[in-house]
């Protein structure tokens, strides 16, 4: 191991045991890393140094449009900013709290190279989130965007740990007046540069963290062997960079081959659209239901500079593949991805995509489905998702990396089948599998089977308590804008999801909703809909007992 180059050795100290860690795979050429590493020379210097400097990187709706050069030297003024004027110590982390700007991507980076730990939050998180993490990852400094500033205000003053909270106006006018080279501090490969908490649902957060050298390690697996960019693609989409999908998708993908980024502030798919006919982009990266929603107004918008879409965060409905395919004649690209193992682990390149399946391996992963001893399933049984690769778990001082990490392979929590050629087939989160009257019936299956009717526009299902059967499936379903809701609709879909699947997994009820609940990173929230689902069998049975 090369000596780290961090002077506050917290997140050092942090790390799990060797043997609560995964094992790591390092095969491929690609993967093989210098010892002495610092990723943001070779996400950005690299391009100046050879001769880029002068391709467009960022681009943004306030009218940036940086350069390769213009970035680096955005970057080193911030980082000159932090150890000068800030007192930054490599190995210190810096939490940074803002929308999907240009200064969001030159502070993330200059926090990386002057050896610091990025601890990235999402916009939408409250006072009390912000709290935990910051006591978690012992935060002394935050970087802020001005509109942002409120929320973080509350937790420094109930935190014993973050002493310094600098807006983005008053960081923009220290950089102007830094000096504009900066020498990456000689990171170790294996030195700490980002803290990523899980957007867990409940309980305590948990706190992952990546090395340098993981960072280009998803682009020199996924990014490369899966999605192919070239320096002439443009990005854009909508995930937040605080969410690895989008650090990924937005940032780390384009900058290592010298592309350019589109960021936007607010991307809801309303404004998505919008922005492509803008900014003529070439890769799109978002979750299913945002290019759900998107197909009702392609005709309205021209999103023809598009040649490839991901689609991640939750699983890609083969209904809503085959609508894109048909208005766009594009291939959805899906991928399972997870903060834990920083970016995707399972796809399929352009020309192996099949629908309904979420991929295959990226080269330089292991993926296999075990049973509840760790035992290798069979191709065709459903059992638990488990993966490695040059990536993997590292929970900072959490004894959940127990539950993350068995014989060295992480846990994803999902529930996958695999068939004879290797693909992997989506079916729950572990615990979203629902037991009603002794059969397992997967809640996505359903959602999937909905989706294919012409009048859905989302659906959710979940398990409901039921004194005869355990549970009975429930689906919270939101019609297309034109639709009128009767009760005939109901049986409709019920009849429909019986002639998509086995009978047996139909919802026995149906009730029709303005919105599902989701989190910031488009996740449906099945856990608000389980409580819902309960609530309402409380109330009906109260109704019964007291009839
Ligand atoms: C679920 C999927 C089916 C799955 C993420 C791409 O989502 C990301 O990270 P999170 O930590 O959540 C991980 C969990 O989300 N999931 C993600 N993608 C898919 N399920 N099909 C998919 N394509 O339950 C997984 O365990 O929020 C995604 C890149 C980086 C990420 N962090």
């Amino acid at each position: 191991m090369a000596a780290s180059a961090h002077v506050d050795t917290f997140a050092a100290r942090g790390l799990p045991a060797t043997e609560a860690l995964p094992l790591f795979l390092f095969e491929r050429p690609e993967l093989h890393y210098p010892e002495r590493l610092n990723c943001v020379t070779e996400f950005v210097d690299r391009h100046v140094a050879e001769g880029r400097g002068g391709r467009i990187a960022v681009i943004a709706p306030d009218g940036t449009r940086w350069t390769y050069a213009d970035l680096a030297r955005e970057i080193d003024r911030v980082a000159n900013v932090l150890v000068n004027d800030l007192g930054l110590v490599a190995g210190n982390r810096v939490l940074l709290r803002a929308p999907n700007n240009p200064m969001m991507v030159a502070a993330y980076l200059a926090v990386i190279k002057a050896g610091g730990i990025v601890v990235a939050t999402m916009p939408l998180l409250r006072a009390k989130e912000l709290g935990q993490i910051v006591d978690k990852a012992e935060v002394a400094l935050a970087l802020c965007d001005d509109r942002l500033i409120d929320e973080l205000q509350k937790t420094a003053g109930g935190s014993t740990f973050l002493k310094r909270i600098v807006p983005f106006s008053e960081l923009k006018g220290m950089a102007a007046a830094a000096r504009d080279t900066f020498a990456a501090v000689d990171t170790a490969r294996d030195d700490v540069c980002l803290f990523g908490f899980t957007s867990g649902t409940t309980g305590q957060p948990k706190c992952t963290m990546h090395f340098h050298r993981d960072l280009l390690a998803i682009c020199d697996a996924y990014s490369r062997n899966v999605l192919k960019p070239t320096a002439d693609d443009r990005f854009i989409g909508s995930p937040p960079l605080a969410f690895t999908f989008g650090l990924g998708g937005l940032a780390l993908f384009p900058f290592r081959v010298g592309a350019s980024t589109v960021l936007l502030e607010k991307a809801p798919p309303g404004d998505l659209l919008p922005a492509i006919a803008e900014y003529r982009p070439t890769i799109c990266f978002t979750a299913p239901t945002a290019y759900r929603a998107m197909i009702a107004s392609l005709k309205e918008h021209d999103w023809r500079s598009l040649r490839k879409c991901v689609s991640a965060g939750e699983a890609l409905p083969k209904a809503t593949f085959d609508a894109w395919k048909e208005a766009t004649g594009l291939d959805l690209m899906d991928g399972i991805g997870a903060t834990e193992m920083l970016h995707i682990f399972i796809a399929a390149p352009e020309g192996k995509i099949r629908p309904g399946a979420t991929g295959l391996p990226v080269p330089g992963y292991e993926a296999k489905v075990v049973g509840l001893a760790g035992e290798d399933l069979p191709p065709g049984t459903p059992g638990r998702l488990a993966v490695r690769g040059p990536t993997g778990c590292r929970y900072l001082a959490d004894e959940r990396q127990a539950k993350y990490v068995e014989n060295g392979w992480n846990i994803t929590g999902d529930t996958y089948m695999a068939d004879a050629d290797g693909y992997f087939w989506y079916q729950a989160r572990n615990d979203d599998m629902i037991v009603s009257a002794g059969y397992n019936i997967a809640g996505p299956e359903v959602e999937a089977a909905l989706l294919a009717h012409p009048a859905v526009a989302e659906a959710g299902v979940v398990g409901q308590p039921c004194p005869e059967r355990g549970m009975i499936v429930k689906a919270y379903v939101v019609v297309k804008p034109d639709v009128t809701v009767t009760p005939a609709l109901a049986v409709e879909l019920q009849i429909f999801v019986k002639n998509e699947i086995a009978p047996y997994k139909y919802p026995r009820e149906i009730a029709f909703v303005d919105r599902l609940p989701r989190t910031e990173t488009g996740k449906l929230q099945r856990f608000a809909l389980r409580e819902e689902a309960v609530r309402e069998a409380v109330a009906r049975d109260a109704a019964k007992a007291a009839e």
